[in-house]
């Protein structure tokens, strides 16, 4: 069972991140044979960005990783563009991709009407790299977030038409998305995702953030004006704040309604939510301080892990070539799915 997934270098990781994304990384460490963690530094070149910011927030986000329990002795840490073969992947698997299921993705339609001077080819070329990400690994399960189910049904489809047409080449992988935590939302306005650029600044809680700032913002989370804490459609502040806390405690939604069941007073529950996610995160944000200044070892990491990718890539990426008859034969036999 090979997991991989993607992260992006753009500015300091939030707790839907966290609890999305970098929590089921952990846990993948130490089921995936192997886990594969990618730090997608070419993703965000596809909008704005300052070239020196990019280089130290790819650093920072593998601290941060670290920091947060990856281990890169047990999985594969990596950042994006030190391993070639993901953009060779992409522009091959171009050839099998419709240019209308690019037009029509979410994340496109929404990221170029954000774009002020230029709405880039790579920003609609983004899942393209997506899919390459993942199916240059032969991985069978890709731990995302909620917001990411586009670009993975996308890549499913990527695989499958490239195996009917060239044959039997690649894995169709499947997406794993959390049953709670998918969708952390923005505690200000709760109707909306917890997201870096489109959250709200006192909605947003960061993994590094500082403790008292974490429960502050907890206390002023937007709710309904009622005394029940429980998952209902007209309440998605107080549902919000039941998964996190679901989460941070490693036990269920359920489990949390049932010992607030009854009356109770909400400002009193965001600040249990508030203190239990900010001491939850003590000890990450305490690794990353030790971690984040030392570029010498985050770069001596980031290069033993993408030697270790470029080793399970590269064979892939040579089977794609002879399947799509790009460059002389080889003399091995195409490889089928790992
Ligand atoms: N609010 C969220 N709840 C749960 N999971 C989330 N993810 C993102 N937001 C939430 C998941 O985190 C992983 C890494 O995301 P990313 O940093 O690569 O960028 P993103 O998906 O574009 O989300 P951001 O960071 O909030 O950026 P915006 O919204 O500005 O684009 C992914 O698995 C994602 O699903």
């Amino acid at each position: 069972m090979r997991i991989f997934s993607g992260i992006q270098p753009t500015g300091r990781k939030h707790l839907g991140n966290y609890i999305g994304a970098i929590l089921q990384y952990v846990e993948g460490q130490d089921r995936g044979d192997p886990a594969i963690y990618c730090i997608v530094d070419l993703h965000a070149t596809t909008v704005g960005y300052d070239p020196a910011e990019l280089r130290r927030r790819s650093q920072e986000t593998a601290a941060l990783l670290v920091a947060a329990g990856l281990d890169p002795e047990r999985c594969v840490l990596f950042r994006q563009g030190d391993v070639p073969e993901h953009t060779e992947l992409s522009w091959l698997l171009s050839s099998v991709t419709p240019l209308g299921a690019l037009n029509r993705m979410h994340q496109f339609r929404d990221k170029s009407v954000a774009q002020r001077e230029l709405v880039s080819a790579g920003l609609l070329f983004y899942p393209v790299l997506m899919a390459a990400d993942v199916l240059a690994y032969r991985a069978h399960e890709v731990p995302v977030g909620e917001d990411q189910r586009e670009h993975i049904e996308l890549m499913r489809d990527v695989a499958e038409t490239f195996n009917k047409r060239f044959g039997e080449t690649l894995v169709v992988p499947e997406g794993n998305i959390p049953k709670v935590g998918a969708r952390v939302r923005d505690l200000q306005e709760p109707e909306r995702k917890m997201s870096t650029t489109g959250g709200t600044p006192k909605g947003t809680v960061y993994v590094d953030e500082d403790p008292a700032s974490i429960v502050k913002k907890f206390k002023s989370a937007q709710t309904d004006s009622g005394n029940e804490i429980v998952r209902r459609e007209d309440k998605p502040g107080i549902a919000n704040l039941i998964e996190i806390l679901a989460i941070v405690r490693g036990t269920t939604p359920e489990e949390i309604e049932r010992e607030y069941s009854g009356p109770q007073r909400y400002g009193d529950f965001k600040t249990t939510v508030g203190e239990e996610v900010a001491a939850s995160l003590a000890p990450v944000r305490e690794r990353y301080a030790e971690l984040q200044g030392d570029t010498a070892t985050i770069e001596d990491i980031l290069a033993a892990g993408a030697q270790k990718a470029q080793a399970l890539a590269a064979p892939v990426v040579a089977d794609v070539r002879e399947a799509m008859g790009v460059g002389p034969a080889l003399r091995r036999s195409v490889g089928g799915a790992a």
